[in-house]
């Protein structure tokens, strides 16, 4: 028996040494020390020993099991603490890292070019003013001196919500209300930038589109001061070197009317693809607003003037930038935003 604890001894400790886990040492005092574990069947079997055996042999079996009991204790506690230590090492954090940063948004090229023209027109004295989209048919075409069976309504082919309400195809009313709300006040001298809405969707024109509109009321106001206005805002907006142009038109709401040429701001002037060889872009529409106009909004023709003009901020912003497609700004494409 003496040999076999020995033998016992010599495969326990080096089976313990072996253990790498909590896990392995359980499965260890399994093997030996359960109840069918190999130290105590030998423990049991005593009893079959002769008398005078036993007591040493007890003994030394005792021993055995202390001592495993013993390492068992101390394997336990640092293999405990190795466990711990790994656990803590899989939370940990590298704070060194650098860190994921925030995408930084950008200004849409439409805002840029709206704050540009309002940044212009508020150095000439100019006021900003806006409205709401959703628009009465009054003030979106009646007081425009745009009757209801005016054929200027088709022209701008409008989304109706009810037979007396729209989105506003213009930011006309803008004007119409603000000269109702500031009069007899004198000067009107207003900008109204918005969003606008067209029964319209191709390559060169969007359902929803931005214009920027002016107004300039007081006593005595010339067709003169209208261009001195625009062009002194087109040489701010493309250059010092800017020239205008202007062609009679019509407009409902003013009389007379002009279209309003800037020489190409890619050719300066000479002829090329993007002005049509004509060296002149149409940009703008103005004209000495019309006397009913004035009426509706309560100023006397015979005692004021004025002027007002209109431009497409998506046809100012292409010729600014150079853009070749509409639609470019109504996409969304980072790549194309991260531009300007
Ligand atoms: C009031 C009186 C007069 C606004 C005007 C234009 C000429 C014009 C177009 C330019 C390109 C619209 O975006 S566009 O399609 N606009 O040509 N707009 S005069 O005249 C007004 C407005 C309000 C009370």
């Amino acid at each position: 028996m003496r040999e076999q604890l020995g033998l016992l001894k010599e495969k326990a400790e080096k089976e313990l040494s072996q253990c790498k886990r909590l896990d392995d040492l359980n499965a260890f005092r399994v093997k030996y020390m359960g109840k069918k574990g190999e130290l105590t069947k030998i423990l049991r079997g005593m009893g079959k020993l002769p008398a005078a055996e036993r007591p040493v042999m007890g003994q030394l079996a005792n021993k055995i099991r202390d001592s495993l009991e013993n390492k068992i204790a101390d394997l336990t506690e640092k293999l405990k603490k190795k466990e711990m230590e790994q656990s803590l090492l899989a939370e940990s954090i590298d704070i060194t890292l650098p860190g994921i940063g925030p995408e930084l948004g950008r200004q849409h090229p439409l805002s840029l070019v709206i704050e540009e023209i309002e940044e212009i027109f508020l150095g000439m004295g100019f006021m900003i003013e806006e409205g709401p989209e959703i628009e009465l048919d009054y003030y979106n075409f009646e007081a425009l001196n745009i009757p209801k069976d005016h054929p200027a309504r088709e022209m701008q082919d409008s989304f109706y919500l009810s037979p007396e309400v729209l989105l506003r195809t213009h930011t006309s009313p803008v004007q119409a209300r603000t000269m109702e709300k500031m009069r007899p006040h004198l000067p009107v001298k207003i900008i109204v930038p918005g969003k606008v809405y067209r029964r319209d969707d191709d390559a060169t024109h969007s359902p929803m589109f931005h214009q920027v509109e002016g107004l300039l009321i007081d006593q005595v106001v010339r067709f003169s001061d209208l261009k001195g206005v625009l062009l002194n805002f087109a040489q701010q907006m493309f250059g010092a070197d800017q020239k205008i142009r202007l062609r009679p038109s019509f407009f409902p709401f003013t009389e007379p009317s002009a279209e309003v040429d800037i020489s190409c701001v890619m050719c300066k002037g000479t002829g090329c693809r993007t002005c049509g060889q004509t060296g002149w872009l149409e940009v703008l529409g103005a004209g000495m607003v019309h006397p009913r106009v004035l009426e509706m909004g309560g100023y006397n023709p015979e005692e004021v003037s004025g002027f007002a003009f209109g431009m497409g901020v998506e046809r100012i912003a292409m010729l600014k930038y150079g853009i070749d497609d509409l639609r470019l700004l109504f996409e969304n494409d980072v790549r194309f935003l991260r531009q300007f």
